[in-house]
């Protein structure tokens, strides 16, 4: 039997459509099974996976999955074995810390002994250590933004892209932990044929990212400068 490879795409959320459109960019008939876990593309030996974020890491470092798209910010939180193949130049956001606004900031000092929500703590607690503070962590898995409002932490730590979920809650950025984009991972020991057509993949996926981005060099490079 030929051998198919496996991807794990976010099923719904900030990623999956633009996941779903870069394979198709590829060239590649995705089936429109909305209920479906697992769907077979049409015309490239490739199933796709359709899971929480959340879960990706997990299943590419397993084996169920042998390729994945998700958060570089998932990736590094999950502490698993992947391998990172590409950024994929979307989803952009960065991880950080943020206090409320009416309070002076004078360093990331301030936050020794403090409690400080996120649904990221080992990342946190990866960056208070490399700086010598400790602090309480309270793992939270939604609305981490109002923790400091209702009295239950003083800053939190979460991710930012325009910022304005911050300012309507009264808060401000202090720290950047962590810039992040949505990437392509692989699991690190395919065989030497799902390797071979992960190979195939990437190639595409880099044209494709290759095309898109001479269109936006030319779509913001002046008129008289088009020779
Ligand atoms: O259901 P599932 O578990 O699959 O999805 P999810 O709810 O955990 O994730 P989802 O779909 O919200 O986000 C998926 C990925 O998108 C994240 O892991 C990031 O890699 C990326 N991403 C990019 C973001 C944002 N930008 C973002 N702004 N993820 C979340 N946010 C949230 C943030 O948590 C905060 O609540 O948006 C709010 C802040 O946005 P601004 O624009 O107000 O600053
Ligand atoms: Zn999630």
């Amino acid at each position: 039997m030929e051998p198919r490879l496996k991807i794990a795409l976010q099923k719904s959320g900030r990623l999956s459509e633009q996941s779903k459109s870069l394979l198709r960019e590829c060239g590649i008939r995705l089936k429109n099974g909305k209920n479906t876990l697992l769907a077979p593309a049409e015309n490239f030996p490739l199933d796709i996976l359709y899971l929480r974020d959340d879960d990706i890491p997990q299943y590419v470092e397993d084996g169920t999955a042998d390729l994945g798209i998700l958060g570089e910010n998932v990736v590094l939180e999950s502490g698993c074995r992947l391998e990172t193949l590409k950024r994929l130049g979307f989803a952009h956001c960065r991880l950080s810390l943020a206090i409320p606004k009416s309070e002076p900031y004078e360093g990331v000092h301030q936050l020794q002994g403090k409690k400080i929500a996120t649904s990221y703590p080992r990342l946190l607690q990866a960056f208070l250590e490399r700086r010598g503070l400790s602090a309480e962590i309270h793992r939270i898995s939604g609305s981490v933004e109002i923790a400091p409002n209702i009295g239950l932490a003083d800053a939190i730590c979460d991710l930012v892209s325009s910022g304005s979920t911050l300012f309507s809650n009264g808060l401000k950025e202090v720290e950047t932990l962590l810039h992040s984009e949505a990437v392509l991972v692989k699991n690190p020991a395919l065989s030497p044929e799902k390797g071979a057509l992960s190979r195939k993949l990437l190639f595409r996926i880099e044209s494709v990212l290759r095309a898109r981005n001479n269109k936006y060099i030319v779509l913001n490079t002046p008129n008289d400068r088009i020779e």
